[in-house]
């Protein structure tokens, strides 16, 4: 049976995976968005469950505000040993709780530990257990691939640091990890940059600290200067599964356009990793396609490439698909009976700030969202509204807003430092209900006074300028409900009910 890749669709970047008994758990990395590091669950390395987050509590960790889509939790790797789950990757940027850290649970789905920070340079840090028990932490610094003995009871490093690769010398060698088979050391990385030129490295040592052999056919997986649906292919892992078969997740783009572009930011892909000769060749002969005969040894599985999703606040507590930006120093928004609640404050959506601001990832290029918002706004400046938003610089959104004494509905885009309401409408009602469809061409808004009426055109804009290749960084699109002061704090609540989002091939 094949599976189609994205394995995970959206923005879920820099995959790590590892294995406990018959089940998988996987983890991506999540920049400035909260809670961070989504743990993902499968018996069958096709499907995955959403099962909780290593960063839920903001008292875990700081993730700082002023940028947005390039700082916050890089590159994550788990790992299970001896009972144990860990997690170790970085906070990258300016501010509390940056640098490299863990932290560790004995159930995934569960609440994991306040970080542990250690005081090494760099990022994308890894963990390797060798036989004999000892824990290793591999990273990646200036001088290249780096790997130190590491004491995760006590949360120390041991000894010195050891180089051990500085790659085949593409840019940027990084991502490492370490995976032993047959009395090998295999040392995986990524070079060339997360973008186009990404490309998989390999090397091996019988010790493993040192007297790295280059595989010789790296790289071994890459689609660069490929024509293939899936581009920028790297920052892989590796898995054995239970009936000795090896697979590797990593990410990929799907670009659109000319030239290339992407808007789901780097998503989760799979391939079979064939390990019977003297290296292993990843993928279709190294490189990534986007189907591939699927694992066999946990029956069939769905592989759907669409959802459907509907969420009326009614739990005290927001879905696990809902994101907010930054850690929440102050909590802007309220659910259960009555929907979502959001309480702007004096800063706008252009502000890299903490605002109300509740949103779920684009996971697919075609979608519908909706959503019915009730805001009797009346305080000068005070707006609440839908967007589609890939930072605070570029972002569409359909709103309403008390402006010059006057409610009105306006559609308004933001495409770098250029901003301009394309649309404002005189609106006397309280409530009214916002649509927002997307395709590789544009996205568009539409609005209605009513579940009875017909949904009435605001307008839209090209998607070309809503990528990451248009303005962003690391991260893609996020659907997103919001209420702002521009420039005073809000005295009306917005209320949003009845969200549904709609994506994929079959919407
Ligand atoms: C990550 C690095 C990379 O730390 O991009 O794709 C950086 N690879 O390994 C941020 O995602």
């Amino acid at each position: 049976m094949k599976y189609k890749n994205p394995i995970l669709s959206g923005c879920y970047p820099d995959p790590s995976v590892c294995r406990a008994g018959d089940d998988f758990y996987l983890v991506n990395s999540t920049f400035e968005f909260f809670p961070g590091v989504p743990v993902w669950h499968s018996r069958n390395l096709v499907d995955w469950e959403l099962i909780g987050h290593c960063i839920s509590r903001k008292e875990q960790l700081c993730l700082n505000t002023g940028s947005q889509n390039n700082t916050g939790i890089f590159a994550p790797t788990i790992r299970f040993h001896d009972g144990t789950f860990y997690m170790i990757t970085t906070n990258v940027g300016e501010g509390r709780d940056i640098g490299n850290f863990y932290v560790w649970t004995k159930d995934p789905a569960g609440e994991w530990s306040d970080p542990i920070f250690l005081e090494t340079p760099g990022i994308d840090p890894s963990l390797f257990f060798d036989d004999d028990g000892r824990a290793w932490y591999t990273g990646t610094a200036d001088a290249g691939i780096y790997i130190q003995e590491i004491d995760l009871k006590e949360g120390k490093l041991l000894g010195q640091p050891v180089s051990l690769w500085k790659g085949t010398g593409g840019a940027y060698p990084e991502g490492p990890h370490i995976y032993k088979k047959d009395g090998w050391y295999y040392l995986l990385i990524s070079e060339g940059g997360t973008e186009r030129c990404h490309m998989l490295t390999m090397a091996r040592s019988r010790n493993l600290t040192g007297g790295y052999e280059v595989c010789p056919y790296n790289p071994v997986l890459t689609n660069r200067s490929l024509p293939l649906p899936i581009q920028s292919v790297g920052h892989a892992d590796l898995v054995q599964a239970p009936d000795g078969s090896w697979w590797a997740v990593c990410l990929g783009t799907r670009t659109f356009s000319y030239p290339p572009r992407h808007n789901l930011g780097r998503e989760t892909m799979l391939a079979p990793v064939d390990f019977s000769g003297e290296w292993p060749v990843f993928g279709a002969n190294g490189c990534l396609t986007e189907t591939f005969e699927g694992p066999s040894f946990a029956g069939p599985f769905e592989n759907a490439g669409t959802e459907l999703f509907r969420d009326d606040f009614a739990e005290p507590e927001l879905k696990p698909e809902w994101n907010l930006i930054y850690t929440p120093e102050t909590v802007f928004w309220k659910t259960g009976e009555g929907g979502l609640r959001l309480l702007g404050n004096e800063k706008r959506l252009c502000d890299a700030e903490r605002t109300a601001w509740v949103g779920r990832r684009q996971r697919h290029h075609d979608f519908e969202s909706e959503v019915k918002l009730t805001f009797d706004c009346s305080q000068e400046g005070e707006e609440a509204g839908l967007a589609i938003f890939m930072n605070h610089r570029h972002h569409y959104e359909a709103a309403l807003i008390q402006e010059a004494g006057r409610r009105k509905l306006i559609l308004r885009r933001q495409i770098g430092s250029l901003w301009k309401v394309e649309k404002e409408i005189d609106y006397s009602g309280r409530t009214v209900w916002l649509r927002l469809t997307g395709s590789k061409e544009r996205y568009e808004f539409q609005y209605r006074s009513g579940q009875e009426q017909d949904w009435m055109t605001l307008g839209g804009g090209e998607t070309i300028y809503l990528t990451t290749e248009g303005g962003g960084h690391f991260t893609g699109n996020y659907i997103a409900l919001y209420s702002m002061g521009n420039g005073t704090p809000c005295r009306t609540q917005a209320t949003f009910e009845s969200f549904l989002y709609r994506g994929g091939e079959n919407k």
